[in-house]
C-alpha cells in the first residue's frame, strides 16, 4: 500500500511484541569488574559478579563523592584576560596557551572524583565446585539472577535496586540448608564495619581530601539480614549464618550530602529511614513493585530488529560482526535504555562518566562530568526513547551550575550570565581545569543549556521553560558579554576558546583559538533559544532585540579547501586527522543546523569531514558517529559503526569497543558510548529535528525487517508503531500528546504527491535559520544523493492517534 489514510480514533489497543531482552552468561565474572553486572536505581548502584564461593557486589552511593563544597572559583585580572586574547587574535597561539596555563591553571586541579563505598562480600565454605551455572541480568524486569548447583543441592541469587525504595535488595534460596558469611570490604581508607548487632552489619567512614579540598562526606550503611530458619553467629566484622533455608539481604546507604553548598545531613538516620521503609513489604512485594515501576517506564518503547541468536551475551558479542544477529543491536538499545534508567533518577545525581557504577578510588577521569561532550551524550537517549523523567538530575544540576557559574563568570571574564568549562562534579564546579589546551573552554553551559531547551521541545512543559528560563538566559548574556570583534575576519567571536581537545599544526599545536566553529555553532543556538524562550514566555523583549542583532554578527559556518566543514575560522584542517572529538559537526547532531533539504552544500561538507575523520575510535566517538550517519541518512554506514562499537575491546585496531558486560570501551569503561549508541539507533529509525517527523531516516540493509514502538519526538508525537519490511516503510501509527500540525517526511509515494509548503507552523518544530556558509573558492563540493521525500501535513488533536498505511 502506497498511500496515506488518516483514521483517528480514541482507543486503539497499542499493538505490543516485546522480546525478552536478557543478557546471560555460562561463567562467574570472577575477578573482572566489566564481566559484573550492572543495577542500580539513581541511589544506589551495584555490580553483581555472580561468583559461587565467594559473591562480591560492589556498592556505590549517588552523592559520595571526594572533597567538600568549593570555597570560591579563582580570579583573573581584566588586563591578564585582555593579554591573552590578544596574543590570540596575532596568532600567537602557543605563547598564549603558556600564558593562560601560568594565570589560570597553577591551582593544578581537576575537579574531584566519585567514589566506590566498597563491597558487600558472601562467603560460601564449599560452593567451589559449581555445574550448571547460569547468570543473567533481565533487562524486561531490572533483575540479576545466578543459578548453579553443587553436588545435588540447587542454588538461586536475585539481585535488584528497588525503583521505589532507596535500597540494594538480594535473596539466596537453596534446596537445602546454607552456611553463608557476610563481610564488608573497601578499598576507602577510612572506610570500615562499625558494628555488628543482631542481623545487621552496620559501616561507615568518611570520603577523602583531594587537591586541597577537604574530605566532608561522611557515609553510613546497613546491610541486613532476614533470615528463614537456621542460626546466625557474629564476629567483629562479620555475620555467620548457618543452616539457613532462605536469606533476603537488604543494603541502605547514605551520605550527609545535601546539595553542593550543604553537608549537614544525618547520614545514620537516613540509612536506617531508608532501610526501614524497605523492610515495610515483604520481599515478593517489594519485587513486584519495582518490577511493575521499572516496566512503566522501560515497556514505553519496544524494539525488534529480527532474529536473535540464543547464545550466551559474550558469545554474541563475540560473532556480532558476522552479521546475522540483528536482534543484537535491539538488545544493545535496551541495555542503554536500562542503564539510563538505573543510573539517573529524579533526586538522584546526574549519571557521570560510569554512571553510577565505579569500584576504585583513583577512576579514571575522576568518574565524573566531563561535559565538552560525555555528560550530554548521556542524556541523548533521554527524550528520544521516553525516558523523559531520568532528564531531571541533569536539569537540578544545571540550575546548580547557573549559580557557581555565576560567580566564575564574574571573576574569570567580567561578565554576567553563568559559564562552565569543560568539567564539573558534585560540587558543581565551573571554573577551568586540567591545563588551558583542555580546560580554556567557555562553553559548556552553553552546551548543557540546550537540553532545557530539548526537553521543553519534546514535552511542551511550560511551568518548565518558565522555571528554567534563567538557565537560557544567563547563557545568553555571557556569551553577549563576552564576544569579541575578531581582527582579522568581520564577526564577533568567543576568544579564548578551543574546539574542544583538538589542536591544528597550522596554530602551533595549540588549541586556543577565537572563533572556532563548535562555539559558533553553540552561541547561534543559544541566542536562538533565549530568542525563542522569550517570546513564549513574553518576557526580556529587549534583551531579545538585541540578541537578533548579534545572531547576525555571529561567523557563519566554512567551508574549506578540502570541501570539508571547517572546524576553525582559518582553513587550516588536515583531512589526515583522526581526532576523535569532532566538534564542529554539533551543528549536525544533536543541533540541527546542517540540514540536507535546507543546506546541501554544509551537509555534503559535514560528509566529508566525517569522512576524512574515519570510523574506530574511541567507545564515545563511535557512538556520536552513529548519531550523525545517521543524520547524514545513511544507514549502512551507521550501521557499521555499530558494528565498530560492538566489537570485543582488543579486536579493534586502535581504538575503544565494548566489554562482556556490554558497558562501552574507551577504553577504559566510560557510559557515554552506551547512550550515544543507543540514541543514535533511535536516530536511525525516526528524526524530528529537521521540521518534520522523518521515519526510517537511515534504514541500513541489516534491518530489513522490524518495528518499533514509542519513540518521541518533537512536539509531544510519540511513535506508537512503525513497522516495515523489506527495507519499506509499512505502517505507521502516532499519537499526538500535545495537538498541533504533525508534518511527516514520507517516501514519495506515500503522500499521493501531496508536499506541504513552508515552514512547520506546529511551534515545536523551530527549525534555526542559519546563514549563508562561506565557501572556499578551492572547495569541491558535490551535492549529496538523498531518498525523494515529501511533506505531509496532518492537524491533529491531543490525546488522539493516527493510522497512516
Ligand atoms: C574527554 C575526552 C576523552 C575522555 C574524557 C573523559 O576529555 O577527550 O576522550 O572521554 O573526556
Amino acid at each position: 500500500m502506497k498511500r496515506v489514510i488518516v483514521v483517528f480514533f480514541l482507543f486503539v489497543s497499542s499493538l505490543s511484541f516485546a522480546q525478552e531482552y536478557k543478557m546471560w552468561y555460562q561463567n562467574p565474572a570472577g575477578k573482572v569488574w566489566e564481566k559484573a553486572l550492572p543495577v542500580g536505581n539513581g541511589f544506589i548502584g551495584g555490580m553483581v559478579y555472580g561468583n559461587t564461593e565467594e559473591e562480591r557486589i560492589d556498592l556505590n552511593e549517588t552523592s559520595f563523592w571526594s572533597g567538600g563544597p568549593y570555597a570560591t572559583s579563582p580570579t583573573l585580572n581584566r588586563d591578564s584576560l585582555e593579554k591573552l586574547r590578544s596574543l590570540v587574535f596575532s596568532e600567537k597561539y602557543k605563547e598564549a596557551e603558556n600564558m593562560a596555563n601560568r594565570v589560570l591553571f597553577s591551582h593544578g586541579s581537576h575537579g574531584q572524583m566519585f567514589l566506590p563505598i566498597g563491597s558487600l562480600i558472601l562467603k560460601f565454605p564449599g560452593q567451589k565446585e559449581a555445574t550448571s551455572y547460569y547468570r543473567e541480568l533481565d533487562l524486561s524486569k531490572a533483575v540479576a539472577s545466578t543459578r548453579f548447583s553443587v553436588g545435588k543441592q540447587n542454588y538461586e541469587r536475585e539481585v535488584f535496586t528497588p525503583l521505589q525504595e532507596k535500597v540494594l535488595v538480594m535473596k539466596l534460596s537453596s534446596t537445602e540448608a546454607m552456611n553463608v558469611e557476610v563481610l564488608y570490604r573497601t578499598p576507602l581508607p577510612e572506610g570500615r564495619v562499625v558494628q555488628v548487632q543482631g542481623n545487621e552489619l552496620q559501616i561507615g567512614g568518611r570520603n577523602i581530601a583531594h587537591e586541597g579540598s577537604e574530605g566532608a562526606l561522611r557515609f553510613h550503611g546497613i546491610i541486613h539480614v532476614k533470615q528463614s530458619g537456621g542460626n546466625s553467629s557474629r564476629t567483629d566484622s562479620s555475620l555467620i549464618i548457618s543452616n539457613a533455608k532462605e536469606l533476603v539481604l537488604y543494603v541502605s546507604l547514605a551520605t550527609n550530602y545535601q546539595s553542593y553548598q550543604d553537608v549537614s545531613g544525618d547520614e545514620k538516620a537516613l540509612a536506617r529511614a531508608r532501610l526501614t521503609s524497605a523492610l515495610k513489604s515483604p520481599y515478593t512485594e517489594l519485587k513486584r513493585k519495582h518490577i511493575e515501576k521499572y516496566q512503566s517506564l522501560y515497556n514505553r518503547v519496544e524494539l525488534t530488529l529480527g532474529s536473535d541468536r540464543r547464545e550466551p551475551t559474550d558469545i554474541r558479542l563475540e560473532k556480532f560482526r558476522e552479521g546475522n544477529d540483528p536482534g543484537f543491536a535491539a538488545l544493545y538499545f535496551q541495555f542503554g535504555r536500562y542503564l539510563l534508567i538505573s543510573s539517573s533518577q529524579p533526586g538522584g545525581q546526574p549519571a557521570n562518566l560510569q554512571g553510577i557504577w565505579n569500584a576504585s578510588i583513583r577512576p579514571p577521569w575522576d568518574s565524573k562530568y566531563t561535559i565538552n561532550i560525555n555528560t550530554e551524550m548521556n542524556y541523548w537517549p533521554a527524550e528520544r526513547t521516553n525516558l523523559s523523567e531520568m532528564h531531571k538530575p541533569l536539569f537540578e544540576m544545571v540550575k546548580d551550575l547557573t549559580k557557581t557559574g555565576a560567580v566564575t563568570a564574574k571573576r574569570l571574564y567580567g561578565a554576567g550570565g553563568w559559564v562552565a568549562h569543560h568539567n564539573t562534579d558534585l560540587w558543581r564546579l565551573t571554573w577551568p581545569v586540567d591545563a588551558a589546551f583542555y580546560g580554556l573552554w567557555p562553553s559548556g553551559g552553553a552546551w548543557l543549556s540546550q537540553h532545557i531547551w530539548e526537553h521543553y521541545q519534546y514535552t511542551g512543559n511550560l511551568h518548565f521553560l518558565k522555571e528554567n528560563q534563567e538557565v537560557l538566559f544567563g547563557a545568553a548574556r555571557f556569551y553577549v558579554d563576552i564576544l569579541q570583534k575578531h581582527p582579522k575576519y568581520p564577526y564577533l567571536v568567543i576568544n579564548p576558546s578551543t574546539s574542544p581537545e583538538n589542536a591544528p599544526e597550522a596554530h602551533q599545536r595549540s588549541s586556543l583559538s577565537a572563533g572556532v566553529t563548535m562555539d559558533n555553532q553553540l552561541a547561534f543556538d543559544v541566542f536562538q533559544n533565549a530568542i525563542w524562550a522569550s517570546k513564549i514566555l513574553g518576557v526580556k523583549t529587549q534583551f531579545s532585540d538585541s540578541l537578533k542583532q548579534l545572531l547576525k554578527q555571529l561567523p557563519p559556518m566554512h567551508i574549506g579547501k578540502h570541501g570539508q566543514l571547517q572546524e576553525w575560522l582559518d582553513d587550516v584542517d588536515s583531512p589526515q586527522d583522526k581526532h576523535r572529538h569532532v566538534s564542529h559537526l554539533y551543528g549536525l547532531f544533536p543541533s540541527s543546523q546542517i540540514s540536507p533539504y535546507r543546506h546541501p552544500a554544509l551537509f555534503s561538507a559535514a560528509r566529508t569531514t566525517l569522512e576524512h575523520r574515519g570510523d574506530v575510535s574511541t567507545g564515545w566517538s563511535m557512538g556520536w558517529k552513529v548519531n550523525w550517519w545517521a543524520r547524514l541518512k545513511d544507514g549502512d554506514h551507521a550501521y557499521l559503526l555499530i558494528e565498530n562499537q560492538l566489537t570485543p575491546l582488543g579486536k579493534n585496531k586502535d581504538g575503544g569497543g565494548t566489554y562482556p558486560n556490554l558497558f562501552d570501551a574507551h577504553p577504559p569503561f566510560q557510559i557515554d558510548g552506551n547512550f550515544g549508541c543507543t540514541a543514535g539507533i533511535a536516530e536511525m529509525l525516526v528524526q524530528s529535528a529537521d521540521g518534520a517527523v522523518e521515519v526510517l531516516p537511515a534504514l541500513p540493509s541489516r534491518w530489513a525487517e522490524g518495528k518499533v514502538k514509542g519513540l518521541k519526538c518533537l512536539g509531544g508525537f510519540e511513535i506508537e508503531e512503525l513497522v516495515w519490511e523489506k527495507g519499506q516503510l509499512k505502517r505507521l501509527v502516532v499519537k499526538s500528546h500535545l495537538g498541533g500540525n504533525l508534518r511527516l517526511r514520507l517516501p514519495r509515494a506515500w503522500t499521493k504527491g501531496v508536499e506541504a509548503k513552508g515552514e512547520n507552523p506546529n511551534p515545536f518544530f523551530f527549525v534555526p535559520e542559519i546563514g549563508e556558509p562561506v565557501v572556499s573558492s578551492e572547495a569541491q563540493i558535490h551535492l549529496p544523493q538523498i531518498r525523494s521525500t515529501y511533506l505531509y501535513d496532518l492537524k491533529t488533536e491531543k490525546g488522539r492517534r493516527y493510522v497512516i498505511e
